[in-house]
């Protein structure tokens, strides 16, 4: 079998292949005949002799050390007020690890004894309660596959001149995970919301107290009390023993730490709801609260800073998400966004979970750019860089969903570009 009898007609330009070029039975058969066949002459070493034992708690392959979260700086003077960075272009499917999950802390990760943990809910209800670990293990466990995204993220794209950077330097601020946890609508219940009731404030119990002011709505909609994070009790670094986790909304409001919850009548204005989180606007206003995050998607390979080595068949691949639902479609590009072909979808699609997407390309070996563009289950569609900024007054900074461009050059290294 050659290459040609799997090409198939080009869904847009520049090589862009039908996303049935994923679907069809005869591809993977075709595929398979592009890589050697192994060599059956001389067995590895490791054939040879019998492999090392057992290990308590395992551990990624020594080959692949250099898969490693990127970006982790923090402000002047301190080693825990910063973030580091998921990377996106060395992962597949999409689940996150959760040790190569992004962290973004106000003040470092506490050391919580998950004995001496409670959690306080008070306020406007009938009986205020206090839930230690052991009181939550007791009540109903919900587990959902969904992402988390930091509202910072992908702000580096608003420099007026492209960085040269990596896609998870750039776009790192965003994983996912199977969180399981207790329904907080569960314990609003038992504790009785009071009429009048229309909000929460959410404290964590680090050092910078972080809190969110969250409306009930949200609550009672699907927010989680997140015990654990892929099958494991959560991380330090993602809010052990026990975090907030708002599905589809701004990262920060996913509370880690997690001990107090008040029912109020009005949002709290706390500081860190008020100094920052919120987006000017071009009349000189600030929008205060911008929770659910924009639709969006990434191409993680080919991405900034890896290189294709030389013209023919690639997959492109990326992760599309959107904070009000579920991705419907991701179109990409391979001509600078003048023609777009759809792609395939991993499944299953989730509802405020990363989506993988895939499209077949034939690289001729001219300068391409490639472009994606989510569209979600309400017909939201991404905007472009342009459209985006002309939305906003300058200075904004967060929510940043905007269609990124590689630009491939001939010799088949890959930057960032402004399209
Ligand atoms: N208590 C507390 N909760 C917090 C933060 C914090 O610094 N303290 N950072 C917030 C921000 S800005 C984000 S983006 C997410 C990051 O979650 P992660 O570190 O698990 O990725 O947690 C949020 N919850
Ligand atoms: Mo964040």
């Amino acid at each position: 079998m050659t290459d040609q009898d799997f090409e198939m007609t080009p869904a847009a330009g520049n090589g862009l292949m039908d996303r049935r070029f994923f679907l069809s039975a005869g591809v993977a058969g075709g595929i398979a005949m592009l890589v050697a066949a192994p060599a059956t002459a001389n067995r590895p070493a490791w054939t040879q002799t019998p492999g090392s034992g057992m290990s308590s708690y395992g551990s990624p392959s020594s080959f692949e050390a250099d898969v490693q979260r990127v970006g982790i700086g923090s402000q002047a003077g301190t080693v825990g007020s910063g973030a580091s960075r998921t990377p996106l272009e060395q992962l597949e499917g999409v689940i996150t690890p959760s040790g190569l999950h992004f962290e973004r802390h106000h003040n470092g990760i506490p050391d919580i004894d998950p004995d001496q943990h409670k959690l306080l809910i008070h306020g406007l209800v009938d009986r205020s309660l206090s839930f230690s670990l052991e009181t939550l293990a007791r009540y109903p466990m919900t587990s959902r596959i969904q992402f988390l995204e930091c509202s910072g993220n992908s702000g580096a794209l608003l420099s007026p001149t492209p960085q040269e950077r990596t896609c998870a330097q750039l776009h790192g601020l965003v994983a996912a995970s199977e969180w399981t946890g207790v329904p907080l609508a569960v314990l609003l219940d038992e504790a009785g919301v009071k009429p009048g009731a229309k909000w929460l404030v959410a404290e964590g119990a680090d050092a910078a107290m972080m809190s969110r002011s969250v409306p009930l709505d949200k609550a009672f909609d699907d927010a989680l009390i997140a015990l654990y994070q892929n099958g494991e009790r959560l991380r330090p670094s993602n809010g052990y023993p026990m975090r907030l986790f708002l599905p589809g909304w701004e990262g920060n409001m996913s509370v880690k730490w997690l001990h107090r919850i008040k029912v109020t009548a009005a949002p709290a204005m706390t500081k860190d709801e008020t100094s920052k989180y919120s987006d000017l606007q071009p009349d000189g206003t600030a929008q205060l609260f911008t929770f659910p995050m924009g639709v969006k998607s990434v191409i993680t390979n080919p991405s900034g800073g890896l290189n294709m080595s030389k013209p023919g068949l690639y997959q492109i691949t990326g992760l599309a998400w959107s904070g009000a639902g579920s991705i419907n479609r991701v179109e990409v590009s391979a001509d600078g966004g003048k023609s777009w072909a759809t792609a395939a979808l991993d499944a299953p699609v989730l509802t405020k979970n990363l989506t993988r997407f895939r499209t077949a390309w034939r690289w001729n070996g001219a300068p391409a750019t490639l472009m994606s563009r989510a569209i979600d289950e309400h017909g939201s569609v991404q905007p472009t860089r342009d459209s985006l900024i002309a939305g906003r007054a300058n200075g904004f900074f967060y929510h940043y969903n905007a269609i990124q461009a590689w630009q491939i050059a001939s010799t088949g290294e890959v930057a960032n570009v402004y399209a």
